[in-house]
């Protein structure tokens, strides 16, 4: 962590109480690690968005194994994709859906494209691409 710079913040009070109430449900230690968190978040979003430096990205899918060729089609945008598959984690839920999270390396615009591919697939049930920061600046 960096040197800690103290700053003040305005906000309506019925919003402070709002914000209070949520960092309890939290367990946040204090306010200040709560906005940490926020700001980060934020940052990561903002940098989704505009940037194009390489950053990384996990996509969980829950998918039915047995619905079609989606396995193998899986497999084959994975190894086609642009993005660097960094990991992968495959987990048999139960007799018909597996879960599988990928973890992919690549600039915003094109990770976004892969897991589109991945989630748009039919036997795909759900998708959710979670946008993670390669660790510098935060
Ligand atoms: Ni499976």
């Amino acid at each position: 962590m960096g040197e800690l710079v103290r700053f003040g913040v305005s906000m309506e009070a019925d919003l402070l109480r709002q914000f209070d109430q949520m960092i309890a449900r939290r367990s946040y230690a204090n306010r200040s690690e709560a906005l940490r968190d926020l700001v980060r978040a934020a940052i990561v979003e903002d940098q989704w968005q505009h940037g194009s430096s390489r950053t990384v990205g996990v996509v969980c899918l829950v998918y039915d194994h047995e619905m079609g060729d989606v396995g193998h089609k899986l497999t084959h945008i994975q190894h086609e994709s642009h993005v660097q598959v960094v990991s992968s984690m495959h987990v048999h839920l139960d007799h018909h859906n597996c879960l599988e999270a990928i973890v992919l390396r690549g600039k915003p615009s094109e990770i976004r494209h892969t897991c589109d591919q991945l989630i748009c697939l039919r036997g795909v049930k759900l998708g959710k691409l979670v946008m993670s920061h390669t660790g510098r600046g935060l």
